[in-house]
């Protein structure tokens, strides 16, 4: 296997030389945070704690953490460690309820960004000369910009299309012969059924390589779907708007976890209930503290993503920790009928089952109890069955179904092509409960 990396050096690095700058960055990082932001000023204060009490990596653990409603409450700027007159860029994420978070970069963190996003870009395989087509969403949403800054930084040549418009985004890949393909997995799929549809021979006619997918829940299932629809190699990409956005971690050509940038960013996982740490290959709540970052510094940051760390050797030879794929997050688990269920044990058992197409759609209701449907779409040979066939499947998804959650499933099987498709991150679950409450 062939491994590239951008920045060898530091890729590279040992554990110890990993552990000596990150020790270095963290005390000069906490004593820039109670320095410049009120908020960790006084819970530092309130905590007992003063910057000079970070003595090791480890004493990280002593530093209280920073919360999603931090940011929404001190919205827009008042996390801010810098003067507006040195903010080059605001980026925000769409808030589901409630005010937007809003970070803004400096200078040199778009510079750090750029830098991660050209390693990000590099491991899985990018180099100088491929053609990358970007349909990550440019605009407030960090995707487009950040493949667009790292792309230009490697010498791809970035074709900005930003997501949608499906059928240039085709056309494009064709006559550009784009080599790497960035943008959601859930939009890559619907761009290859596009393509399938359109009469395009993807073997003959495209020439894409790679695929850099993120910004939501994948499983292994979707990725050999993606790559065997779209004759690509797939990568996993992680990342999120307050650490800067995509780049925080990247899978490299062995696929077996993501390598989080250690020098730049200090990931942990804690308990979910006690808020401990865990054991390494243990899963809980992923946290980073961004070490470097000046605009929107933030310590112990928690993602509510559920994940774990794994420290073995990589044939890589990089030694920068892999985290498992994100298997959900804290806040998206469903209590139906009172019991827990995950919206990526729905997607494990449905990908596992032939004739089951890549689109579905959970929804929770209630009449007098929970009622939990899923709309699933089936693959286009399955949809060709007689009635009486289609009933069984049916019956034989909701089987499974209960046989993996204890609790009862209604399968809606539809056609393909019936659910809505998203051009960025796909909306899976609607909780119809929330509004009849
Ligand atoms: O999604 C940044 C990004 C852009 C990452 C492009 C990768 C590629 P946000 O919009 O702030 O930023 O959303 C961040 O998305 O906390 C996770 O819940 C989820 N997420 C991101 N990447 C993955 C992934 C961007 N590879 C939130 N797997 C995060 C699972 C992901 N979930």
């Amino acid at each position: 296997m062939e491994y590239l990396y951008w920045n060898k050096d530091v890729e590279l690095f040992s554990r110890e030389e990993i552990e000596r700058i990150q020790y270095k960055r963290l005390r000069s990082m906490v004593k820039y945070c109670c320095d410049n932001v009120r908020l960790y000023n006084e819970r530092f204060k309130k905590a007992g704690l003063n910057p000079e009490d970070i003595k090791s990596v480890k004493d990280v653990t002593k530093i209280p953490f920073t919360f999603k409603d931090d940011l929404r409450e001190n919205y827009p700027f008042k996390m801010f460690a810098k003067p507006l007159e040195e903010i080059v860029r605001l980026h925000a994420s769409s808030g589901t309820s409630g005010s937007p978070t809003v970070v803004g970069y400096t200078r040199n963190d778009i510079e750090t960004w750029t830098e991660l996003m050209a390693r990000t870009i590099t491991c899985p395989g990018g180099h100088r000369g491929d053609i990358l087509q970007n349909a990550y969403g440019y605009g407030l949403f960090t995707g487009g910009l950040g493949f667009h800054y790292g792309g230009e930084r490697i010498g791809a040549a970035v074709i900005p299309i930003s997501g949608g418009n499906t059928s240039l985004q085709i056309k494009l890949m064709k006559d550009f012969g784009s080599t790497i393909l960035t943008c959601t997995p859930s939009y890559s799929l619907y761009i290859a059924e596009y393509a399938k549809q359109e009469g395009v021979d993807i073997e003959k006619e495209i020439k894409l390589r790679l695929g850099i997918f993120g910004a939501e829940p994948s499983s292994e299932t979707l990725r050999s779907k993606i790559e065997n629809s779209l004759n690509i190699d797939a990568f996993d990409i992680y990342g999120l708007s307050e650490i800067y956005g995509p780049g925080v971690s990247v899978e490299c050509p062995e696929k077996n976890g993501l390598h989080v940038w250690e020098d730049q960013i200090l990931p942990e996982v804690i308990d979910k209930e006690t808020r401990e740490p865990v054991s390494p290959g243990e899963k809980g709540i992923l946290l980073f503290t961004p070490l470097t970052k000046e605009g929107v510094p933030l310590l112990r940051y928690i993602t509510n993503d559920i994940a774990s760390l794994n420290y073995e050797k990589c044939n890589c030879n990089r030694k920068m920790v892999r985290m498992s794929k994100v298997t959900g997050r804290a806040d998206d688990m469903l209590i139906v009928r009172g019991v827990n269920v995950y919206p990526s044990q729905i997607e494990h058992v449905l990908m596992g089952i032939p004739g089951v197409g890549e689109n579905y759609q959970i929804v929770v209701d209630r009449d007098i109890l929970d009622t939990l449907t899923v709309r699933v779409e089936v693959t286009q040979e399955k949809f060709s069955d007689r009635i009486k066939d289609l009933e069984n499947f049916q019956r034989m998804i909701e089987e499974r179904l209960f046989e993996a959650l204890r609790v009862k499933v209604k399968i809606e099987l539809v056609a393909p092509g019936e659910i809505p498709r998203s051009m960025g991150k796909a909306k899976r679950v609607i909780d119809l409960r929330k509004e009849n409450i």
